[in-house]
Protein backbone atom coordinates (compact mmCIF):
# COMPACT_ATOMS: atom_id res chain seq x y z
CA UNK A 1 0.00 0.00 0.00
CA UNK A 2 1.71 3.15 -1.08
CA UNK A 3 0.95 6.44 1.19
CA UNK A 4 1.73 10.14 1.00
CA UNK A 5 4.61 11.00 2.57
CA UNK A 6 3.08 14.54 2.69
CA UNK A 7 0.09 13.57 4.58
CA UNK A 8 -0.31 14.02 8.17
CA UNK A 9 -2.88 10.97 8.25
CA UNK A 10 -3.77 7.83 6.62
CA UNK A 11 -7.11 5.72 7.19
CA UNK A 12 -7.27 2.63 6.22
CA UNK A 13 -9.65 1.43 3.55
CA UNK A 14 -12.64 0.57 5.31
CA UNK A 15 -12.00 3.26 7.54
CA UNK A 16 -11.79 0.89 10.69
CA UNK A 17 -8.05 2.39 11.46
CA UNK A 18 -6.80 5.77 11.47
CA UNK A 19 -3.52 7.04 11.63
CA UNK A 20 -2.23 10.86 12.71
CA UNK A 21 1.42 11.35 12.22
CA UNK A 22 3.09 13.89 14.76
CA UNK A 23 6.47 14.94 15.91
CA UNK A 24 7.67 11.13 15.10
CA UNK A 25 4.35 9.72 16.79
CA UNK A 26 2.21 7.88 14.92
CA UNK A 27 -0.99 7.93 16.45
CA UNK A 28 -2.69 4.54 15.76
CA UNK A 29 -6.47 4.57 16.62
CA UNK A 30 -8.97 2.15 16.64
CA UNK A 31 -11.80 3.60 14.71
CA UNK A 32 -15.21 1.94 15.07
CA UNK A 33 -15.91 4.60 17.67
CA UNK A 34 -19.76 3.70 17.36
CA UNK A 35 -18.83 0.22 18.39
CA UNK A 36 -16.81 1.31 21.04
CA UNK A 37 -13.70 -0.02 19.29
CA UNK A 38 -14.97 -3.46 19.18
CA UNK A 39 -12.54 -5.43 16.79
CA UNK A 40 -14.20 -7.16 14.04
CA UNK A 41 -12.68 -9.38 11.26
CA UNK A 42 -12.02 -5.98 8.99
CA UNK A 43 -10.52 -3.83 11.81
CA UNK A 44 -8.68 -7.26 12.36
CA UNK A 45 -7.37 -6.98 8.35
CA UNK A 46 -6.65 -3.30 8.26
CA UNK A 47 -4.48 -3.22 11.22
CA UNK A 48 -2.48 -5.79 9.81
CA UNK A 49 -2.30 -3.53 6.99
CA UNK A 50 -1.52 -0.50 9.52
CA UNK A 51 1.60 -2.21 11.31
CA UNK A 52 2.88 -3.11 7.75
CA UNK A 53 2.58 0.39 6.55
CA UNK A 54 4.00 2.22 9.88
CA UNK A 55 7.26 -0.44 10.44
CA UNK A 56 8.38 1.01 7.16
CA UNK A 57 7.56 4.78 7.42
CA UNK A 58 10.04 7.09 8.55
CA UNK A 59 7.37 9.59 10.50
CA UNK A 60 6.58 6.70 13.02
CA UNK A 61 9.81 6.38 15.28
CA UNK A 62 7.00 5.72 17.63
CA UNK A 63 3.43 3.72 18.04
CA UNK A 64 0.96 4.89 20.38
CA UNK A 65 -1.97 2.72 20.04
CA UNK A 66 -5.83 4.37 21.30
CA UNK A 67 -8.94 4.10 20.42
CA UNK A 68 -11.19 6.50 19.00
CA UNK A 69 -13.89 8.15 21.06
CA UNK A 70 -14.92 6.54 24.55
CA UNK A 71 -13.48 3.64 24.72
CA UNK A 72 -10.20 1.72 23.96
CA UNK A 73 -11.32 -1.21 22.89
CA UNK A 74 -14.82 -3.22 23.80
CA UNK A 75 -12.88 -6.27 22.33
CA UNK A 76 -14.09 -8.66 19.91
CA UNK A 77 -17.57 -7.58 17.95
CA UNK A 78 -19.72 -10.53 19.27
CA UNK A 79 -21.54 -9.86 16.78
CA UNK A 80 -19.20 -9.85 13.58
CA UNK A 81 -16.40 -11.77 15.08
CA UNK A 82 -18.33 -14.54 16.73
CA UNK A 83 -21.86 -14.67 15.68
CA UNK A 84 -21.38 -14.32 12.34
CA UNK A 85 -18.26 -16.40 12.09
CA UNK A 86 -20.23 -18.71 14.17
CA UNK A 87 -22.32 -18.69 11.51
CA UNK A 88 -20.23 -19.22 8.41
CA UNK A 89 -17.89 -22.36 7.04
CA UNK A 90 -15.25 -23.29 8.97
CA UNK A 91 -12.03 -21.96 7.08
CA UNK A 92 -14.03 -18.19 7.84
CA UNK A 93 -13.07 -18.85 11.22
CA UNK A 94 -9.72 -20.05 10.64
CA UNK A 95 -8.65 -16.83 9.19
CA UNK A 96 -10.66 -14.45 11.71
CA UNK A 97 -8.87 -16.01 14.58
CA UNK A 98 -5.11 -16.53 12.70
CA UNK A 99 -5.81 -12.65 11.83
CA UNK A 100 -6.75 -11.11 15.20
CA UNK A 101 -3.57 -13.08 16.73
CA UNK A 102 -1.39 -11.66 13.82
CA UNK A 103 -1.52 -7.94 14.50
CA UNK A 104 -2.75 -8.20 18.57
CA UNK A 105 0.49 -10.56 19.18
CA UNK A 106 2.61 -11.36 16.90
CA UNK A 107 3.29 -8.33 15.05
CA UNK A 108 2.92 -6.12 17.63
CA UNK A 109 5.07 -7.91 20.60
CA UNK A 110 8.26 -7.56 18.67
CA UNK A 111 7.08 -4.51 16.47
CA UNK A 112 10.23 -2.91 15.54
CA UNK A 113 9.27 0.66 17.20
CA UNK A 114 8.68 1.38 20.69
CA UNK A 115 4.75 1.02 21.22
CA UNK A 116 3.03 2.37 23.91
CA UNK A 117 -0.62 1.28 24.55
CA UNK A 118 -2.70 4.83 25.79
CA UNK A 119 -5.62 3.40 27.45
CA UNK A 120 -8.65 6.42 27.04
CA UNK A 121 -11.53 4.34 28.00
CA UNK A 122 -13.38 1.11 28.05
CA UNK A 123 -10.80 -2.14 27.75
CA UNK A 124 -12.78 -5.80 28.03
CA UNK A 125 -11.68 -9.05 27.10
CA UNK A 126 -9.77 -9.34 23.43
CA UNK A 127 -8.86 -6.03 24.04
CA UNK A 128 -6.53 -7.10 26.36
CA UNK A 129 -3.76 -9.09 23.88
CA UNK A 130 -2.69 -5.93 22.03
CA UNK A 131 -2.53 -3.61 25.33
CA UNK A 132 -0.05 -6.63 26.79
CA UNK A 133 1.81 -6.67 23.34
CA UNK A 134 3.05 -3.06 23.25
CA UNK A 135 5.74 -2.23 25.35
CA UNK A 136 4.20 0.02 27.75
CA UNK A 137 0.95 1.58 28.61
CA UNK A 138 -0.56 4.58 30.32
CA UNK A 139 -4.23 4.10 31.21
CA UNK A 140 -7.09 7.17 32.49
CA UNK A 141 -7.30 6.84 36.28
CA UNK A 142 -11.16 6.30 35.33
CA UNK A 143 -10.81 4.03 32.11
CA UNK A 144 -12.89 0.55 33.26
CA UNK A 145 -11.07 -2.65 32.70
CA UNK A 146 -12.75 -6.12 31.91
CA UNK A 147 -12.30 -9.54 31.70
CA UNK A 148 -16.24 -9.81 30.63
CA UNK A 149 -15.88 -13.43 28.76
CA UNK A 150 -17.83 -15.44 31.83
CA UNK A 151 -20.68 -12.69 31.59
CA UNK A 152 -21.33 -13.43 28.58
CA UNK A 153 -20.62 -17.63 28.32
CA UNK A 154 -17.01 -18.15 27.01
CA UNK A 155 -13.91 -18.73 29.35
CA UNK A 156 -11.05 -15.95 27.64
CA UNK A 157 -9.56 -17.23 24.34
CA UNK A 158 -7.30 -16.06 21.55
CA UNK A 159 -4.29 -15.35 24.10
CA UNK A 160 -5.93 -13.23 26.19
CA UNK A 161 -5.48 -15.46 29.36
CA UNK A 162 -1.38 -15.99 28.12
CA UNK A 163 -0.77 -11.74 28.76
CA UNK A 164 -2.51 -11.64 31.44
CA UNK A 165 0.02 -14.08 33.02
CA UNK A 166 2.67 -12.24 31.32
CA UNK A 167 1.54 -9.19 33.23
CA UNK A 168 -0.38 -9.79 36.24
CA UNK A 169 -0.31 -12.22 39.22
CA UNK A 170 -1.94 -15.07 39.39
CA UNK A 171 -4.26 -14.01 42.30
CA UNK A 172 -5.40 -10.58 40.34
CA UNK A 173 -5.68 -12.40 36.67
CA UNK A 174 -7.79 -15.50 37.86
CA UNK A 175 -10.06 -13.04 40.23
CA UNK A 176 -10.94 -10.98 37.24
CA UNK A 177 -11.21 -13.70 34.86
CA UNK A 178 -13.53 -15.74 36.97
CA UNK A 179 -15.57 -13.10 38.50
CA UNK A 180 -16.32 -10.94 35.30
CA UNK A 181 -15.96 -7.89 37.61
CA UNK A 182 -14.41 -4.49 36.17
CA UNK A 183 -11.54 -2.76 37.92
CA UNK A 184 -10.15 0.73 36.62
CA UNK A 185 -6.73 2.80 35.61
CA UNK A 186 -5.51 3.04 38.72
CA UNK A 187 -5.97 -0.67 39.52
CA UNK A 188 -4.47 -1.94 36.87
CA UNK A 189 -1.31 0.31 37.37
CA UNK A 190 -1.30 -0.99 41.26
CA UNK A 191 -1.63 -4.54 39.44
CA UNK A 192 1.52 -3.74 36.59
CA UNK A 193 -0.95 -4.43 33.94
CA UNK A 194 -0.11 -0.75 32.71
CA UNK A 195 3.22 1.67 33.53
CA UNK A 196 1.05 4.18 34.59
CA UNK A 197 -2.54 5.39 35.48
CA UNK A 198 -3.04 9.40 34.83
CA UNK A 199 -6.07 11.95 34.71
CA UNK A 200 -7.93 11.56 31.76
CA UNK A 201 -7.40 15.26 31.18
CA UNK A 202 -3.32 14.77 31.21
CA UNK A 203 -3.72 11.49 29.66
CA UNK A 204 -2.36 12.77 25.88
CA UNK A 205 -0.03 14.81 27.26
CA UNK A 206 2.09 12.39 29.86
CA UNK A 207 1.70 9.75 26.60
CA UNK A 208 3.32 12.57 24.11
CA UNK A 209 6.01 13.46 26.63
CA UNK A 210 7.01 9.42 27.23
CA UNK A 211 6.79 8.73 23.23
CA UNK A 212 8.64 11.93 22.38
CA UNK A 213 11.62 10.54 24.57
CA UNK A 214 11.88 7.59 22.75
CA UNK A 215 11.21 9.40 19.51
CA UNK A 216 14.38 11.08 20.39
CA UNK A 217 16.18 7.79 21.32
CA UNK A 218 18.83 5.93 18.96
CA UNK A 219 16.15 3.40 17.23
CA UNK A 220 18.29 0.53 16.85
CA UNK A 221 19.57 0.65 20.48
CA UNK A 222 15.92 0.40 21.69
CA UNK A 223 14.88 -2.09 19.19
CA UNK A 224 17.35 -4.39 20.17
CA UNK A 225 16.46 -3.58 23.89
CA UNK A 226 12.98 -4.27 23.56
CA UNK A 227 13.68 -7.47 21.48
CA UNK A 228 16.41 -8.56 23.35
CA UNK A 229 14.32 -8.31 26.48
CA UNK A 230 10.73 -10.27 25.14
CA UNK A 231 12.69 -13.21 23.55
CA UNK A 232 15.22 -13.42 26.00
CA UNK A 233 12.69 -14.14 28.82
CA UNK A 234 11.91 -17.51 27.54
CA UNK A 235 15.20 -18.96 27.45
CA UNK A 236 17.45 -21.21 29.44
CA UNK A 237 20.23 -18.41 31.03
CA UNK A 238 22.64 -20.37 28.77
CA UNK A 239 20.71 -19.71 25.61
CA UNK A 240 20.01 -15.87 26.87
CA UNK A 241 24.07 -15.13 27.51
CA UNK A 242 24.23 -16.41 23.70
CA UNK A 243 21.62 -14.41 22.03
CA UNK A 244 21.93 -11.32 24.48
CA UNK A 245 25.72 -11.12 23.46
CA UNK A 246 25.01 -11.73 19.96
CA UNK A 247 22.30 -9.43 19.60
CA UNK A 248 24.66 -6.70 21.77
CA UNK A 249 27.26 -6.99 19.04
CA UNK A 250 25.15 -6.97 16.42
CA UNK A 251 23.29 -3.77 17.40
CA UNK A 252 26.36 -1.90 17.84
CA UNK A 253 27.88 -3.20 14.63
CA UNK A 254 24.65 -2.44 12.33
CA UNK A 255 24.41 0.71 14.86
CA UNK A 256 24.87 3.83 11.76
CA UNK A 257 25.01 6.71 14.40
CA UNK A 258 27.74 4.90 16.37
CA UNK A 259 25.86 5.52 19.46
CA UNK A 260 28.18 3.28 21.96
CA UNK A 261 31.89 5.37 20.54
CA UNK A 262 29.45 9.03 21.22
CA UNK A 263 28.09 7.95 24.80
CA UNK A 264 31.27 6.63 25.96
CA UNK A 265 33.24 9.32 24.74
CA UNK A 266 30.93 12.15 25.72
CA UNK A 267 31.60 10.40 29.46
CA UNK A 268 35.01 9.75 29.53
CA UNK A 269 36.64 12.23 27.38
CA UNK A 270 34.35 14.90 26.57
CA UNK A 271 32.72 14.44 30.50
CA UNK A 272 29.49 16.60 28.90
CA UNK A 273 27.05 14.03 30.64
CA UNK A 274 26.02 11.32 33.35
CA UNK A 275 25.20 8.08 31.89
CA UNK A 276 23.42 7.04 35.13
CA UNK A 277 21.04 10.20 34.42
CA UNK A 278 20.34 10.83 31.18
CA UNK A 279 21.00 9.64 27.77
CA UNK A 280 24.40 11.47 25.42
CA UNK A 281 23.58 14.00 23.06
CA UNK A 282 23.07 12.44 19.32
CA UNK A 283 25.22 13.63 16.63
CA UNK A 284 26.06 12.78 13.84
CA UNK A 285 28.25 9.49 12.75
CA UNK A 286 31.20 9.87 14.94
CA UNK A 287 32.34 6.05 14.34
CA UNK A 288 36.56 5.80 13.02
N1 LIG B 1 -19.18 -6.26 20.09
C1 LIG B 1 -20.11 -5.78 19.26
N2 LIG B 1 -20.72 -4.62 19.42
C2 LIG B 1 -20.34 -3.86 20.48
C3 LIG B 1 -19.38 -4.29 21.39
C4 LIG B 1 -18.78 -5.54 21.16
N3 LIG B 1 -17.80 -6.02 21.96
N4 LIG B 1 -19.25 -3.35 22.33
C5 LIG B 1 -20.11 -2.37 22.01
N5 LIG B 1 -20.77 -2.67 20.89
C6 LIG B 1 -21.78 -1.88 20.19
C7 LIG B 1 -23.16 -1.98 20.81
O1 LIG B 1 -23.81 -3.16 20.37
C8 LIG B 1 -23.80 -0.72 20.33
O2 LIG B 1 -24.15 -0.91 18.99
P1 LIG B 1 -25.48 -0.20 18.35
O3 LIG B 1 -25.27 1.27 18.56
O4 LIG B 1 -25.44 -0.60 16.92
O5 LIG B 1 -26.62 -0.73 19.13
C9 LIG B 1 -22.64 0.27 20.35
O6 LIG B 1 -21.46 -0.51 20.29
C10 LIG B 1 -22.60 1.11 21.60
O7 LIG B 1 -22.65 0.24 22.71
P2 LIG B 1 -23.41 0.61 24.07
O8 LIG B 1 -23.49 -0.64 24.86
O9 LIG B 1 -24.65 1.34 23.79
O10 LIG B 1 -22.33 1.64 24.68
P3 LIG B 1 -22.06 2.04 26.20
O11 LIG B 1 -21.07 3.15 26.13
O12 LIG B 1 -23.32 2.23 26.95
O13 LIG B 1 -21.34 0.75 26.85
C11 LIG B 1 -19.71 -1.03 26.87
C12 LIG B 1 -20.04 0.41 26.45
C13 LIG B 1 -19.70 -1.14 28.42
C14 LIG B 1 -18.34 -1.33 26.30
C15 LIG B 1 -20.80 -2.00 26.33
O14 LIG B 1 -21.01 -1.73 24.94
C16 LIG B 1 -20.38 -3.45 26.44
O15 LIG B 1 -20.56 -4.04 27.49
N6 LIG B 1 -19.81 -4.03 25.36
C17 LIG B 1 -19.36 -5.39 25.37
C18 LIG B 1 -18.01 -5.49 26.10
C19 LIG B 1 -17.55 -6.95 26.07
O16 LIG B 1 -17.94 -7.74 26.90
N7 LIG B 1 -16.72 -7.30 25.07
C20 LIG B 1 -16.35 -8.65 24.77
C21 LIG B 1 -15.15 -9.02 25.64
S1 LIG B 1 -14.81 -10.75 25.50
C22 LIG B 1 -13.85 -10.87 24.08
O17 LIG B 1 -13.38 -9.89 23.56
C23 LIG B 1 -13.46 -12.25 23.60
C1 LIG C 1 -11.30 -14.20 22.79
C2 LIG C 1 -10.50 -13.65 21.83
C3 LIG C 1 -10.36 -14.30 20.62
C4 LIG C 1 -11.04 -15.46 20.38
C5 LIG C 1 -11.83 -16.02 21.34
O1 LIG C 1 -11.65 -14.08 25.07
C6 LIG C 1 -11.97 -15.38 22.55
C7 LIG C 1 -11.40 -13.51 24.04
C8 LIG C 1 -8.81 -12.71 19.89
O2 LIG C 1 -9.60 -13.82 19.63
O3 LIG C 1 -10.87 -16.03 19.14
Amino acid sequence: MSVDAADSSWVSPQATVRIEFEEGIAWLYLNRPDKRNAMNPTLNQEMILALELLEGDDRAAVVVLTGAGSSWSAGMDLKEYFREVDESPAHVEVKARRDSAEWQWRRLIHFPKPTIAMVNGWCFGGAFTPLVCCDLAIAAQDATFGLSEVNWGIPPGGLVSRALAETVSTRDALFFIMTGETFDGRRAAEMRLVNEAVPPEELRDRTKTLALKLAGMNPRVLRAAKVGFKKARLMSWDEAEDYLYAKLDQAVLGDTEGGKQQGLSQFLDQKSYRPGLGAYTREADQRP
